[in-house]
């Protein structure tokens, strides 16, 4: 099959004028970022950085970063570099805790959003021709919006279904000649428990393809998405402060995510010394936007962890592909100082057939000790009179997480439907510690 592109320009520029294209844009952008936000001028000071010196990408380490602290302080709109008329959308972070992070576009943001995720659901093989339902939360989370705009900007016919009422979800994926679903990994597989729960077979529904992101989700889950429905399940990756959806976005090739970097200059930095790390390695992702007007970010951290992919795309894009995301550095567990992630974890269990994917992972400490426990459904049709294997399935579970991870913990068989199911986000980190 050959590959088609939504902007096969710009995805496929050869390396050294997509860099030219990024300097020029660098520097429009510190000078712009000077003049329209206090913020960045005083940072620019502190840097003892002069924004009219600025000449290309080899300049970046030495301008400032940004981080979520600075959002939060500049609450509600100091960091914005477009006058208030000019804004048209108002979106903010789901920000866990505190106070949240507001951002704005103007109509050219919303257009250049828009054309991210064009280029994403023409990587996921979507025409014009299709039916998109989107199921993200509609509102001030870019998930529900990011994808309407963009599926209606590339031309297809966009169900804003929403979060939500999931046995009106899977009756428009029966009926309505759906061929692509949006929505979060652990949604879907919500979507796909309940309508067997019904009596349906979710690979009987006409669905080709899911665009799946807003959260963590491994290797093992993508396969169990894709048997589910009988789809392609592409990741899609984007985070407020920036874009929402569409930052980056899987190909045919589903081998890591391409970055829409003619609009995000991308680097990966070692979190500790905030120096890039070896080419490969993983660190915290830092973008800097190259075209946005409403709120321009300068090396904004991310704390999100992956790595550059440096071999060459097989479906011909140039655009930088970043590893599948590991997750948030916040939801790294430390174990006896071995780090891991949740979505390690979840990696292991896709892989033992008696167990379900859906888990929780809660952390608590006993004096200096950290404890894991991992608490997993048995798989639902796990016959009742097998009981007793159960201990034996959780000693299975536990080796192969010391063995693959070299982490040792608890695991705990739960009933199924016993753990909490998510419309949204999900959440599989549950960290007793921080309530201490
Ligand atoms: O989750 C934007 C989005 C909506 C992306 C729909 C994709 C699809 P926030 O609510 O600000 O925005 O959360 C951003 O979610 O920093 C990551 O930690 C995580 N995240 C987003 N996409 C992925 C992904 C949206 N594909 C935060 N894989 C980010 C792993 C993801 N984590």
């Amino acid at each position: 099959m050959t590959e088609t592109y939504y902007q096969a320009h710009e995805e496929c520029l050869d390396r050294s004028t997509l860099e030219e294209l990024q300097a020029r844009r660098l520097r429009a952008l510190v000078v712009s970022l000077d003049a329209t936000v206090p913020f960045y001028r005083q940072a620019f000071k502190d840097a003892g950085v002069d924004p009219a010196s600025v000449e290309g990408l080899q300049d970046l380490p030495t301008l400032p970063f940004t981080v979520k602290n600075d959002l939060r302080a500049a609450y509600p709109y100091k960091m914005f570099s477009a006058s208030m008329d000019d804004i048209v959308r108002i979106h903010a972070s789901s920000g866990t805790t505190g106070q949240i992070s507001v951002v704005g576009y103007t109509r050219a943001d919303l257009e250049m959003w828009a054309q991210c995720v064009s280029r994403a659901l023409v990587a996921a093989g979507a025409t014009s021709h299709d039916i998109l339902q989107v199921s993200y939360g509609y509102g001030i989370f870019t998930g529900g919006l990011g994808l309407h705009d963009g599926a209606t900007y590339l031309g297809m016919s966009v169900i804003p279904a929403s979060g939500g009422n999931t046995k009106r979800q899977i009756q428009f994926l029966r009926d309505f000649g759906v061929a692509g679903l949006a929505c979060t990994p652990s949604y879907a597989l919500l979507i796909a428990e309940t309508a067997r729960d019904m009596g349906l077979d979710p690979t009987t529904f006409p669905l080709r393809f899911g665009i799946f992101g807003a959260e963590a989700w491994s290797v093992g889950m993508r396969e169990e998405l894709e048997q589910a429905f009988d789809i392609k399940a592409y990741d899609i990756y984007g985070l407020s402060e920036i874009l929402g959806p569409g930052v980056a976005f899987e190909c045919s090739a589903q081998q890591g995510l391409h970055v829409n970097e003619d609009h995000f200059l991308t680097e990966i930095v070692d979190p500790q010394t905030l120096l890039p790390v070896e080419e490969g390695e993983y660190g915290e992702i830092v973008f800097t936007t190259l075209t946005k007007q409403g709120i321009p970010l300068l090396r904004y951290r991310t704390r999100d962890i992956s790595r550059f992919i440096t071999e060459p795309c097989s479906c011909g894009r140039t655009l930088r592909r970043l590893d599948r995301l590991r997750g948030r550095s916040d939801d790294m567990l430390i174990i006896r100082g071995v780090n891991v992630f949740p979505s390690q974890i979840e990696q292991v269990l896709t892989g033992v057939a008696e167990v379900s994917t859906n888990y929780q992972i809660i952390v608590s400490r006993t004096g200096r000790m950290d404890n894991v426990l991992v608490k997993v459904e048995i798989e639902p049709d796990f016959p009742a009179d097998e009981i007793a294997r159960f201990e034996s399935i959780e000693r299975q579970v536990r080796a192969e997480i010391e063995s693959a991870l070299a982490i040792s913990v608890q695991v705990r068989l739960v009933e199924p439907k016993s753990i909490a199911r998510s419309e949204g986000k999900a959440q599989r980190l549950i960290d007793e510690r921080k309530e201490n």
